[in-house]
């Protein structure tokens, strides 16, 4: 059996019908350059542990990059209906992919978009567009993951510049980043967004190696040894913990949609092979067990579909709380490895083979539930908003 093509996506419910057209060329243009492109790669990458080359300068010609920052700074000005349905094509192909596309545009391109200064937004913001140059992001540090609040990297104010020391890890890209947006503390203890540039002294981005997730990604530390920012280099126009979060609720939504890819793709995978694999004399689709798993793989991927289209709506409209985007988050990566796990069973031995996507998905997803927030963090999150009752502390 050949390798499923990308040619096709379940829309069990007709949500096409709900899409512009220019939504639905947006998503085939994707489509189309995950399967020219990601595809041919992506098992080679992920079993040998290393990236695909030029991603960041091809994801940013296909316009992955910061699809809704405005035209004036470098982005396409799109609504937040089509970048989800670019990180749903995108995860299709691999979370690592995905994952490279949200953290340049969520966690880089929009705080310097809606914290950092005009001069911070023409320097940058064109070049990370293009994929000429890559940022990262820097929240969680080795004692401090899912309470950013307590973190300890500082930094002090020299009069010309700022001080900074601290250390970050589990960052996406760290060893290839040009430029880090780092939430640190200031004198007063308040959280403030720092652009550290590669060059400067102390500034060091050691990989992270042995992962068995994500591995067609880079991740590693940041860490800051008495690193010299210039003042121009702070974000200006936010003060306290909702600046990262904010950045988090656009990464999260993103993340809603691209899960949608990868279930997709186990879920057709499993499909083909069902109707394909015979055993005691008929297909293996043909027994209930596997109809079971079928009928569920495309029940929840349905539901998970008209989550993200509606919350992609309260989004446009600005309307769309943080905890509302923890349930997408949380429910879609749950069904996603939920869906990798059990349809890699339909294939049998064969769904161990790196021909076949599901172990590669079902091992990112494993990062996917943990990063952006837990799995834990996002019910407790749900558990706030309906209790008004905090359950974390
Ligand atoms: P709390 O006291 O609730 O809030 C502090 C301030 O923040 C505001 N706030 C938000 N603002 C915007 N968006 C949100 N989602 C917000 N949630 C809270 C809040 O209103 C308050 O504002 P103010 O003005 O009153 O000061 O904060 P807490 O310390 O109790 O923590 C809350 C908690 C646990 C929900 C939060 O810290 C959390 O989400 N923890 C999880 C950490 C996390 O998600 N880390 C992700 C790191 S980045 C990453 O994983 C990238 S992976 C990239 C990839 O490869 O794709
Ligand atoms: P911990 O916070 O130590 O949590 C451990 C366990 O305890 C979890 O199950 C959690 O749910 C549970 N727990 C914690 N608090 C509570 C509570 N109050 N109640 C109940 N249970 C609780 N971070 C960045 O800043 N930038 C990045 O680019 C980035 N990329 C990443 C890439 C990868 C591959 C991975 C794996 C992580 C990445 N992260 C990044 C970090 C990620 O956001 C953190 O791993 C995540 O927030 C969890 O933090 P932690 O690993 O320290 O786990």
């Amino acid at each position: 059996m050949s390798y499923y093509p990308l040619t096709t996506l379940p829309d069990y419910y007709l949500m096409d019908e709900l899409l512009t057209e220019e939504h639905k060329l947006i998503r085939q243009s994707v489509r189309d350059w995950v399967e020219s492109f990601v595809m041919p790669k992506i098992d080679e990458a992920a079993q040998n542990h290393t990236d695909i080359p030029n991603l960041m300068k091809e994801l940013g010609k296909i316009g992955a990059l910061g699809p809704y920052i405005p035209e004036e700074y470098g982005g396409s000005g799109l609504d937040q209906i089509s970048y989800g349905l670019i990180m749903q094509e995108l995860e299709r192909g691999d979370s690592a992919i995905r994952s490279a596309a949200s953290v340049q545009s969520s966690l880089v391109m929009f705080p310097i978009n809606e914290f950092g200064s005009e001069e911070q937004k023409k320097k940058f913001l064109p070049h990370l567009a293009s994929g000429e140059m890559i940022g990262a992001f820097g929240l969680t540090e080795p004692n401090h993951g899912s309470d950013p609040s307590s973190m300890e990297t500082h930094f002090e104010d020299k009069g010309d510049h700022y001080l900074l020391n601290g250390a970050k890890m589990w960052i996406t890209n760290a060893p290839l980043c040009d430029i880090a947006v780092v939430w640190g503390k200031n004198e007063e203890g308040k959280i403030q967004g720092l652009i550290v540039e590669r060059a400067f002294e102390g500034f060091t981005t050691p990989e992270t190696h042995h992962k068995w997730s994500l591995r067609a990604s880079k991740t590693g530390e940041l860490v800051f040894n008495n690193v010299k920012v210039p003042k121009e280099n702070l974000l200006p126009n936010v003060t306290g913990l909702k600046g990262p979060l904010s950045c988090l609720n656009s990464a999260r939504y993103g993340i809603s949609w691209g899960v949608i890819g990868a279930a997709v793709d186990c879920y057709c995978t499993a499909l083909q092979y069902a109707k394909e694999r015979t055993q005691f004399g008929k297909p293996i689709a043909g027994f209930q067990l596997q109809q079971k798993k079928l009928a569920e793989f495309l029940t929840e991927i349905t539901k998970a579909q008209l989550l993200c289209l509606q919350l992609g709506r309260l989004k446009n409209d600005h309307k769309a709380t943080p905890a509302q985007i923890s349930m997408a988050k949380r429910n879609n990566v749950k069904i996603a490895i939920d869906i990798a796990r059990e349809s890699r069973q339909i294939l049998g031995g064969m769904g161990i083979m790196g021909e076949f996507p599901m172990m590669r998905h079902a091992a990112n997803l494993e990062s996917v539930i943990t990063y952006e927030g837990t799995h834990d963090v996002h019910l407790l999150i749900t558990g706030m908003d309906i209790t008004g009752i905090n359950a974390f502390g």
